[in-house]
């Protein structure tokens, strides 16, 4: 009872990190079931304002579909707003956010100012051959049941994905080993050997 009480009030705040394909949303939304928390997932939010067709949707639809980043200051705002909404009180998981080391430093500042901090970013490490594999299946596993297919899981596009995630995206990741919350996981295993060890790793760096 005191043991489910304590899991209740503690906080879990964290960042979900790895190359296009990794698994990020797929990990994402299993722990922050499993710790009823939010996941943010920044990709998400942009298909949204695409979908929506807002001035911020058409800002990043091009970028987006020609697998380059978005504006720091579009995605940077969206998660601004989004951490001030009283569901991430007990928490949040940061999905495909920060992508540069300009994000991060503006993710440190903002919650800084709302007296918030991190407690672990976990990598998902997986090589690009299974990355590659693993978009091409997506694709045609929607195609299949007639779903709609991402215009960026185009082969030739998630190549360019992958330039943009080793040209930007991986020095985030020194960027937090240097802060000493880097954890890396081997995200080649089965979906379900990764989820058990990142909450294995999460369980005992929450805080209250
Ligand atoms: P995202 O939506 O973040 O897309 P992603 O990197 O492809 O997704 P993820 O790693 O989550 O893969 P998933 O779990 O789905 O970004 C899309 C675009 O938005 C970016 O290219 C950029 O333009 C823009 N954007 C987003 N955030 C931004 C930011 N902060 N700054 C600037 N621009 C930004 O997994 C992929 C597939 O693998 C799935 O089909 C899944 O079922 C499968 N899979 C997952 N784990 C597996 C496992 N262990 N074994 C086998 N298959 C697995």
């Amino acid at each position: 009872m005191l043991a489910h009480l304590i899991e209740e009030a503690s906080k879990m705040q964290m960042i979900m990190f790895g190359p296009p394909g990794a698994g990020k949303g797929t990990q994402s939304k299993r722990v922050a079931a499993h710790y009823s928390i939010p996941q943010l997932s920044t990709g998400d939010m942009l298909r949204d304002a695409v979908a929506a067709g807002t001035p911020l949707g058409m800002r990043a639809k091009d970028l987006m579909e020609r697998g380059a980043l978005v504006g720091d200051d579009i995605v940077v705002a969206c998660v601004r707003q989004r951490l001030m909404d009283a569901d991430t009180q007990r928490g949040f998981i940061l999905d495909g956010f920060p992508r540069t080391v300009a994000q991060a430093v503006e993710l440190n500042e903002v919650l800084t100012e709302i007296g918030r901090r991190l407690d672990i970013v976990i990598e998902l490490s997986v090589d690009d051959d299974e990355l590659e594999k693993r978009i091409a299946a997506r694709a045609r596993n929607a195609a299949a049941a007639g779903e709609k297919v991402r215009v960026d899981d185009d082969p030739q596009t998630v190549k360019l994905r992958l330039r943009e995630f080793y040209n930007n995206t991986q020095p985030v990741s020194e960027f937090y080993r240097s802060a000493g919350l880097l954890v890396k996981v081997d995200g080649l295993r089965d979906v379900e050997q990764v989820t058990s060890e990142i909450i294995n790793l999460t369980k005992d760096v929450r805080h209250f």
